[in-house]
């Protein structure tokens, strides 16, 4: 759907990609003028895409939710009017692998968003690591080092050893920040490496079929524990940002959601803060992002965000853990 000049009003631009679509809906569920609903048709994944309702234009305020939480980049808003655009960044490339409404793919987006306004592609390198996030090379375009299960930090590090002039950062999900890879998480903080940590912290190990991880609920029922996590044979859950947060070579830790349009904007800020304070402080930085996992949770997407915050928040409390030296900006 284009934008068009009615009666002197412009419309904006609002376009809904069915082929991209995987039919998450949690655009129907941002639209603040409730005009997005589902076609009537099925698209080539065998899901229903979403597109506007037949009157919808008309009625857009441009606000540019639908683009800002798709996950997949599926959706284009332009404000003709204010010259704003909502949608898929330049650096962003290819059709994610991930299930529909994951929050890694929101992620993805913000962290190619930061990379390319703040100038630094050539010298951004990303380092993925394994867990559902193994194929991020895939989808940003700099350079990648793949790191084996947990090593990511380690990875980062030898890479600033060699070139300091760099810009690295790790993308890992919890079990292998928190769970095979706990040992190099602290030593990154511990030396105060000048990473930029992005923790996809989910309460499960997505891609080997939902098992219980470190950062599970206390009750949580997973595929390792179908009565629920229990402290006799599971321990409580590991909050791991706090924890590096104390260590002195952590000089940055917060932790947020991209459960909605408000919290991805405002993890977008803290993301860009991450890399501001790479370049001025040299110690590491890290950024918590409290992630849905439909698959894993075995919720449909709307759902999963509403267990997210109504379950993990109380254990996982977004807000600054510790702020930058200098203060967060205002
Ligand atoms: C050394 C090693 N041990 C185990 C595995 C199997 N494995 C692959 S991904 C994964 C869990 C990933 O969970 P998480 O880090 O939470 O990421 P998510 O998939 O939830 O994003 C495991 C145990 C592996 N690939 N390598
Ligand atoms: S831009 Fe805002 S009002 Fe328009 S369709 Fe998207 S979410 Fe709805
Ligand atoms: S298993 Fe979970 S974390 Fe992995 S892609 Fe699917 S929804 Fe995302």
């Amino acid at each position: 759907m284009t934008g068009t000049v009615t009666e002197g009003a412009v419309l904006p631009r609002v376009e809904f990609d069915a082929q991209i679509c995987k039919g998450c809906g949690v655009c129907i569920e941002a639209c603040p003028e409730d005009i997005i609903e589902y076609a009537g048709t099925f698209n080539h994944r065998g899901v229903r895409p979403t597109q506007l309702v037949p009157d919808g234009l008309v009625r857009c305020s441009a606000c540019g939710n639908c683009a800002v939480v798709c996950p997949d980049s599926a959706v284009t808003v332009d404000n003709l009017r204010k010259h704003l655009h909502y949608g898929k960044n330049a650096l962003r490339i290819g059709d994610m692998h991930y299930c529909p409404g994951c929050d890694e793919g929101t992620v993805h987006e913000l962290l190619a968003e930061v990379i390319d306004e703040l100038g630094i592609k050539e010298v951004a390198v990303g380092v993925a690591s394994v867990g559902c996030t193994v194929f991020a090379y895939r989808y940003i375009d700099i350079d990648w080092q793949q790191a084996a299960h947990g090593r990511a930090t380690s990875v980062a590090w030898g890479i600033e050893c060699q070139h300091p002039e760099l810009r690295v950062f790790t993308v890992q999900g919890d079990g292998d920040l928190a769970g095979i890879g706990i040992g190099e998480t602290f030593h990154a903080a511990a030396r105060g490496d000048p990473t930029v940590i992005i923790f996809l912290n989910n309460a499960i190990y997505g891609m080997t079929g939902g098992q219980l991880a470190p950062t599970s609920l206390m009750g949580q029922v997973t595929s390792t524990s179908l009565a629920g996590r229990n402290v006799k044979d599971h321990g409580y859950p590991i909050v791991m940002t706090e924890a590096l947060a104390l260590q002195e070579g952590c000089s940055f830790a917060v932790r947020t959601s991209v459960h909605d349009a408000p919290s991805i904007r405002k993890t977008k800020k803290y993301i860009r803060q991450a890399f501001l304070n790479q370049a001025k402080n040299k110690s590491l930085s890290v950024v918590e992002v409290v992630s849905a996992c439909p698959s894993g949770w075995r919720l449909d997407p709307v759902d999963a965000h509403k267990y997210l915050v109504e379950h993990l928040f109380p254990v996982y409390k977004p807000g600054v853990i510790k702020e930058p030296p200098g203060g967060m900006p205002r």
